[in-house]
């Protein structure tokens, strides 16, 4: 080892090259979200359907570190939900918030019904 350090330590540094590549492509952790967009778990009540707007005004709980409880309407990213939702439904959603594009809208609406 001592006699060859150039031959010696490039196969360890092809090697760790190799396995950073294979790390960052099995990265079990979650997705980076892109730049500025945030996600918030959302719970709360529908209240209206706007099918032609693609949007539902919801009652929502308390959107931790985002917005005090209120009832708003939010864009829905796929308007094939709405047709499962019904005022008085309690869904559970994500909101997300893309900042740069100052723009909002729910994903994954599930609706809760016992
Ligand atoms: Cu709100």
């Amino acid at each position: 080892m001592q006699h060859h350090p150039a031959r010696s330590r490039m196969p360890v540094f092809i090697l760790l090259t190799i396995l950073a590549a294979i790390a960052g492509a099995c990265d079990s952790q979650p997705a980076k979200e892109p730049l500025g967009i945030s996600q918030y778990p959302l719970k709360g009540r529908v209240e209206s359907l706007d099918f032609d707007r693609q949007r539902v005004t919801v009652s929502h709980e308390e959107i931790k570190d985002y917005m005090d409880a209120m009832t708003m309407s939010f864009a829905v990213k796929d308007s094939a939900i709405l047709r499962d939702l019904k005022s008085g439904d309690r869904i559970e959603a994500r909101l997300v918030v893309d900042h740069a594009r100052n723009m909002s809208w729910l994903e994954g609406v599930r609706v809760e019904r016992k």
